[in-house]
């Protein structure tokens, strides 16, 4: 793909973000033809401009790792993105609607690792036996597009809907839990809007970033020691609301709350 093509793309989608602004998908009109491979090259050029832009990459994310997210979102395929320094939200405290376009919210299961992990072949068993912990997290996605309508190329250049994030501070020892039978409710003002377990996504989350790091070994790069890993909502994302008070709790893992205000 060309470059110039690379860059307006990217500018694209970048600006409707600073502008929390709906826009139409690339692959309606701007570029039907949009590849896999070329919407993570737009994707990579968004990544630079946010770092041109003096913002620094906290860590990887995995999308689209669920059955829920896949028929939710029709899309069928694991994709991965990045969140920024300036996406992190504090637990407890409020976040406002305003900062987003259409926000909604998953359940996720964070890793961080004690080393690198470089692909191919990279196996859960590879994933755990490299873990440092595990924490739980909430993931703000706020996909650029309209109605949160794309194809798979089109949310890849959109950095995966990444937007915000609230880290959770229980950290676990793999090995202290079976993550794939770590349940989840996902509570909005009380009331449970969802409920999981972590075999939704891929079977165990260690699954998740093994996949990562095998994709991200076609690009010669690798899963970094101490970045924390979002490993991709465990149920369908909820839509939150100014007033909302969402809670997230995890078997064994402690939970997550925080209040959404104008
Ligand atoms: C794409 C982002 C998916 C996940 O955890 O599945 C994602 C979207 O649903 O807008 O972050
Ligand atoms: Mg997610």
């Amino acid at each position: 793909m060309d470059k110039g093509l690379i860059k307006e793309l990217a500018n694209y989608v970048h600006q409707a973000e600073k502008d929390k602004r709906e826009i139409t998908k690339i692959t309606s009109e701007l570029y039907p033809d949009l590849s896999i491979d070329d919407a993570y090259l737009v994707q990579e050029e968004l990544i630079q401009q946010k770092l041109e832009e003096g913002h620094k990459i906290i860590g990887p994310k995995m999308g689209i790792t669920s059955e829920a997210k896949m028929k939710q979102m029709n899309v069928d395929d694991p994709i991965y993105g990045y969140v920024f320094d300036y996406m992190i939200e504090k637990e407890n405290d409020s976040i406002s609607v305003s900062d987003y376009i259409h926000p909604k919210v998953e359940p996720e299961i964070g890793f961080i690792l004690s080393r690198d992990l470089e692909g191919p072949n990279i196996t859960a068993l590879d994933v755990l036996a490299a873990t440092e912990y595990v924490f739980p997290a909430i993931e703000i996605i706020d996909s650029r597009y309209e109605n949160f309508n794309f194809t798979l190329p089109d949310v890849i250049a959109d950095n995966t809907s990444a937007a915000g994030a609230v880290f959770g501070k229980t950290i676990r020892r793999p090995e202290s839990l079976e993550l794939d039978v770590v349940g989840v409710t996902l509570s909005v003002n009380g009331e449970i809007r969802s409920l999981g377990a972590g075999a939704a996504v891929l079977s165990h989350p260690a699954n998740s970033v093994a996949r990562l790091a095998n994709m991200l070994s076609k690009k010669g790069q690798k899963v970094k020691a101490g970045q924390p890993i979002m490993t991709g909502g465990i149920t369908a994302a909820v839509r939150i609301e100014s007033g909302d008070f969402i809670n997230v709790k995890y078997g064994g893992l402690g939970n997550v709350s925080f209040s959404v205000k104008e």
